[in-house]
């Protein structure tokens, strides 16, 4: 009997890379306002440490992956899902760690767009000799962190609009009843939507009508075996332009912090209620820019719209929308039912809101539909 050893198969940059984007994607509940990123350190074909950002201020996923490797990373290839930071901010820069620690060569899927850093860290590691390349896996690894990039680049969280509807387009009978139109398991899927959100935004009618606690219940989510998300929620955002809810609502006294948009501060609020005054139209709507501006520089990458058809159609009227996110069960509710969104009626089909379908899944009876934007 002759014994053959195999040769290892010489594994790629992409298939390290996407081990990478793997790890990264663990710190989806937790990482914000920083983004989600993953490395893992490779020498000889073989994995000899991994690492992930799990929360701000703690260690970036490159210390993570080097500590695990220790001595070993020198000569070793680091890859990583976002180009290793330049800056001394909460933590010291990993572009420097990976340099003390020897490594010959940085494997990086996407440049950081944090002004901070933008090219820096990767002039660092090839100013000390290190190979650097880039560009593996960019689409994958931009996926990660839609609402930290467009913050970086624009000022303004990533806006996804979500509505659950049946097969006809209704989000309620006449009488407004909505409960429940999708089935138990797309309201788990929304529960992770809400998890991964650093806001909720929803209007004074779905409070009034549903009152709703928008909060997380990671076991509904199940998210529990992700590090901390059990600790998280994010903050709640009500738009209430008339004024007219009233400080007893439940949301506004479980404790948990609420931003409550109005158009001039109110009175007899608890403390964890803080109110954003912000400027209004002349018929007295508010104005969804200057609250998305608000919400981004309080550091909010990812907004979740989980409201009615007004709040969903002022969004779309206002071009704010990144992404709408349909539910959509397979029940008929007829003509009587109330409408997705409200928007202004079109004179030609070519003036009303063109999309794109991105994705569209199966969750058990019901189906998820994503949209983006088309914008050329
Ligand atoms: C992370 N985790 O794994 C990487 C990051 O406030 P600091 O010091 O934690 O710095 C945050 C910035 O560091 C972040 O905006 C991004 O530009 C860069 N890289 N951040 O939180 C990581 N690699
Ligand atoms: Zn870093």
């Amino acid at each position: 009997m002759s014994h053959v050893t195999p040769t290892p198969l010489l594994k790629t940059d992409e298939y390290w890379m996407a081990r990478a984007v793997q790890l990264a994607a663990r710190g989806r509940y937790t990482t914000s306002p920083n983004p989600r990123v993953g490395c893992v350190i490779v020498k000889n074909n073989q994995a000899i440490g991994e690492g992930y950002h799990i929360q701000a201020g703690t260690p970036h996923a490159e210390v993570h992956a080097l500590r695990a490797a220790g001595d070993n990373a020198a000569g070793a290839t680091a890859y990583v899902t976002l180009e290793p930071c330049s800056h001394t901010g909460r933590t010291p820069p990993c572009a420097e760690a990976l340099v003390t620690a020897q490594v010959a060569r940085v494997v990086v899927a996407m440049t950081d767009p944090n002004p901070q850093v933008s090219g820096r860290g990767i002039a660092r590691l090839e100013a000390a000799g290190i190979a650097v390349t880039q560009g593996v896996l960019t689409q994958q690894a931009k996926a990660l962190n839609p609402g930290f990039i467009k913050r970086m680049e624009t000022g303004l969280p990533w806006v996804r609009v979500k509505l659950a509807s049946s097969l006809d387009g209704k989000i309620a009978l006449a009488n407004g009843n909505s409960q429940w139109i999708t089935g138990p398991a797309a309201r788990r899927d929304v529960q992770r939507f809400r998890a991964q959100s650093c806001a909720i935004i929803t209007g004074s009618g779905t409070v009034s009508k549903d009152e709703p606690s928008l909060l997380v219940r990671p076991e509904q989510a199940r998210i529990t075996d992700y590090p901390l998300a059990i600790v998280r929620q994010p903050l709640r955002v009500v738009i209430d332009s008339q004024q007219q809810l009233s400080p007893q609502r439940q949301m506004f006294n479980d404790g948990h912090p609420v931003l409550l948009v109005n158009s001039h501060v109110q009175t007899g609020f608890a403390a964890a209620v803080e109110q954003f005054t912000a400027p209004h139209s002349p018929a007295g709507k508010t104005d969804l820019n200057a609250v998305l501006s608000e919400l981004g520089s309080r550091g909010i990458n990812e907004l979740w719209v989980e409201g009615g058809a007004g709040l969903a159609g002022a969004f779309i009227s206002a071009g704010l929308v990144d992404e709408l996110i349909i539910y959509q069960a397979p029940k008929l509710l007829g003509d009587k039912g109330l409408s997705m969104v409200n928007l202004p009626g079109y004179e030609q089909v070519n003036e009303a809101p063109h999309l794109k379908l991105i994705d569209i899944r199966h969750i058990a009876q019901d189906i998820r539909l994503t949209y983006q934007w088309v914008t050329d």
